[in-house]
C-alpha cells in the first residue's frame, strides 16, 4: 500500500511536494475582491495582461532550481498543470476577464494529516485555480487509499461576497495604515462579508492539534467557522495581527518547531487569547530579522510585501530552505541552531510569494500530536 499524503505540522521531515509554476501567470483583471493598480509598471488601474516573458523565464528557473535542490535532499517533488490563465472565466453568478496563475500552491491546497482540501478561495480570478492540481490530486487518489480529498463548498462570489465592490480598495487606500489598522483590522471587517464561507489555504498556520487561522481580505469569520466544523479533532483559534491588508499567516507568524515560533517584528499578534495560549505552553516567541526585501529592492509587479523574507520552508527540524539575499534572517536562524539553506528565490515574488508560498506539503514524517495540552476555555 502506497502512502503519499500525510502532513499534520510545518516542521517534521519532508518528503513530497508540489512546487508551482510561473508560467502564463497574470497581473490579474480586476475585480470586487482585487484591484492592481501599478501604472509605473505598465498596469495602470483597469488593464491586466501576462506578466513580461523574461520575469517569468527568471522565475521559473528559480522554481526549478528550487525543485532539483529539493529533489537533491531526497524530496520527492511534483508540479502542477498549467493553465491559459489569460482565459476569460465565469460561473452563472459572474464574468472575470482573466484566471491568475499557479506559483503558489499554498494558497490553495490545505494538508491536514491524511486529507487536503481545496479552499474556496476569495477572488474570481482564482475560482478556478484547484483545476491545476486536479491531475495530482487525482493521482494521489489513486494510488494513495488513505487519501481523503476534499474541497470546501464553492463560493458563489456574487456583490454580496463583498464589502462595496472595488470602491473599497479605493477607500481603504486613502487612509493611512493606523487608520485602516483601527477601523478595518481591529474590527475584522475589510473587502469581505459574512454572506458565505471563504478561506484561502494560506491563512492557515498548522501546528499539529491545533490549527491557527488569520482572518484577514482572503478568509473571513464563516470560513474559519467552516473548518472548526470540518476538523473536529482539531482546535482551530481565529489569530489577527496587526497588520492593515492582513492576507496570508506565513509572512506573518510560522512555527519553526515545538515550541518555537517566528513572528513578524511589525505584525504582532493582537489577538489577547492567542498570546495567552502560547505562553501557557511555553511556547517561545521570536520576532523575525529585518528583511533584506524591500520596497527598493523587489522587483516591479509584486503584490507581496517585504515580509516574504520569513516565508521559508522547513526541512526537518535542524533544516531550514532561506532566501539566499536574507542574510540577517539566515543568520537569525543559524543563531537558533538551524542549518540554513540558501535559495535565490526573489524573481519569484511577482508570481505570488516566497519559498512557502511556493510550496505545498503532501508528506512530512510525524502525526497529529498536542503541542498545546493547556488549553484557554472559549478560545
Ligand atoms: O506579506 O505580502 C505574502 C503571502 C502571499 N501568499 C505578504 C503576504
Amino acid at each position: 500500500m502506497t502512502k503519499i499524503v500525510n502532513s499534520w505540522n510545518e516542521w517534521g521531515r519532508l518528503r513530497r511536494v508540489i512546487v508551482g509554476r510561473a508560467d502564463g501567470t497574470m497581473v490579474q483583471a480586476p475585480e470586487p475582491a482585487t484591484v492592481r493598480d501599478w501604472p509605473q509598471w505598465g498596469f495602470p488601474k483597469g488593464t491586466y495582461g501576462t506578466l513580461p516573458q523574461e520575469m517569468e523565464d527568471a522565475a521559473n528557473e528559480q522554481l526549478d532550481g528550487f525543485a532539483a535542490l529539493l529533489e537533491s535532499h531526497g524530496v520527492v517533488v511534483d508540479r502542477p498543470e498549467v493553465l491559459d490563465f489569460s482565459q476569460k472565466v465565469s460561473t452563472p453568478d459572474w464574468k472575470q476577464d482573466s484566471m491568475f496563475g499557479v506559483m503558489p500552491p499554498r494558497d490553495v491546497l490545505l494538508t491536514v494529516g491524511n486529507e487536503i482540501v481545496e479552499a474556496t478561495m476569495s477572488q474570481r480570478a482564482r475560482w478556478f485555480e484547484y483545476l491545476a492540481y486536479r491531475p495530482l490530486l487525482e493521482k494521489y487518489f489513486t494510488e494513495d487509499p488513505e487519501f481523503r480529498w476534499e474541497a470546501a463548498p464553492k463560493p458563489r462570489l456574487t456583490d454580496a461576497t463583498y464589502v462595496d465592490g472595488m470602491e473599497f480598495w479605493e477607500y481603504a487606500e486613502s487612509l493611512p495604515d493606523e487608520e485602516q489598522i483601527e477601523r478595518f483590522t481591529k474590527k475584522k471587517q475589510w473587502n469581505l462579508t459574512e454572506a458565505e464561507p471563504l478561506f484561502d489555504a494560506a491563512d492557515i498556520g498548522r501546528f499539529g492539534r491545533d490549527l491557527f487561522v488569520q482572518r484577514s481580505t482572503t478568509t473571513n469569520g464563516k470560513g474559519i467557522d467552516w473548518l472548526r466544523r470540518h476538523f473536529p479533532e482539531h482546535r482551530v483559534h481565529e489569530v489577527l495581527f496587526l497588520e492593515a491588508h492582513p492576507m496570508h499567516i506565513d509572512a506573518t507568524f510560522i512555527p519553526l518547531r515545538p515550541g518555537l515560533a517566528l513572528s513578524n517584528r511589525k505584525r504582532v499578534p493582537i489577538s489577547d487569547e492567542m498570546k495567552e495560549l502560547f505562553a501557557l505552553n511555553d511556547w517561545e516567541i521570536v520576532p523575525c530579522a529585518e528583511p533584506a526585501y524591500n520596497a527598493d529592492t523587489k522587483p516591479p509587479l509584486c503584490f507581496c510585501s517585504e515580509w516574504l523574507s520569513m516565508n521559508t520552508l522547513i526541512l526537518d527540524e535542524q533544516t531550514i530552505f532561506v532566501e539566499e539575499t536574507e542574510l540577517a534572517q539566515q543568520q537569525q536562524f543559524s543563531d537558533l541552531g538551524f542549518e540554513v539553506i540558501p535559495v535565490p528565490f526573489w524573481a519569484v515574488g511577482p508570481f505570488g510569494g516566497g519559498l512557502h508560498c511556493a510550496t505545498a506539503d503532501v508528506y512530512r514524517d510525524g502525526t497529529m500530536e498536542d503541542y498545546f495540552p493547556k488549553q484557554i476555555p472559549g478560545y
